[in-house]
């Protein structure tokens, strides 16, 4: 099995995130997608919607920017590229142009990715992983899976899609940890400044507390 430069397998999938500790948020009982930004008009994606929308099943490893990868999972959902087509470009008016996508989860997370790596056929808006309704550690209703791309563009708990015809403004621009606008695994771009080697050390060292952490907030009952 090949891993991105600088990954290691680890077994099982954790809860990881800035959320560290925080329970995941509450599934609302009719959870919507919110499309928004630069459109003609914004648009609510019901589940309904959503469900006439393609679906794709598709196996992939997941890469937290922090060094561990989890190998073969199995996620189902809609293919994002689709939803853009049929959902989105109707809604741009004439010579608009969009170039960045902002996701936003339930939690108040937010990433920012550029278009033509979100268009990427094996990226999903997932609602099924591993042949079950994705858990709320894992980000329930539905989330962001670009496997091509480090953990942290995969936005859980999705509940807005933001469109954009310029980068929109990233407030951690200017912190020597600032996230790397592509965040391209393959590539090793964790970082906008830092190369992706410079941090690895330290990154390992804080995978087991921020795992451990995460897990304390887990939706999943206490032991
Ligand atoms: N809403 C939300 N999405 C998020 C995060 C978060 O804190 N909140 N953390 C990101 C990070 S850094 C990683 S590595 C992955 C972890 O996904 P998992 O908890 O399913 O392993 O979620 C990403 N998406
Ligand atoms: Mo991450």
């Amino acid at each position: 099995m090949t891993l991105p430069p600088g990954q290691r397998a680890i077994d099982g999938f954790p809860r990881f995130g800035t959320h560290l500790h925080h329970p995941p948020p509450p599934v609302p009982a009719d959870p919507v997608i919110e499309l928004g930004g630069a459109l003609s008009e914004s648009h609510t994606l019901s589940e309904s919607d959503r469900a006439q929308l393609p679906r794709r099943e598709l196996a992939a490893d997941f890469h937290c920017v922090a060094g561990w990868s989890a190998t073969g999972l199995r996620w189902e959902g809609t293919p994002f590229a689709d939803l853009y087509r049929l959902r989105v470009e109707p809604l741009l008016a004439p010579g608009v142009s969009i170039t960045h996508v902002v996701f936003e989860g339930l939690d108040g997370y937010r990433s920012i990715a550029a278009l033509e790596d979100v268009m990427a056929d094996d990226v999903l808006i997932a609602d099924r992983l591993d042949g079950q309704p994705l858990t709320s550690d894992h980000g329930a209703p539905v989330r962001l899976v670009s496997p091509g791309q480090y953990g942290f563009v995969n936005t859980k708990h999705l509940c807005r899609i933001e469109f954009h015809t310029s980068a929109p403004p990233d407030p951690d621009r200017f912190s020597p940890l600032a996230a790397h606008p592509r965040a391209r695994v393959w590539a090793e771009e964790r970082h906008r400044y830092l190369p992706g080697r410079v941090v690895r050390p330290l990154y390992h060292r804080l995978i087991r507390p921020i795992r451990a952490l995460s897990a304390r907030g887990s939706s999943a009952p206490a032991e």
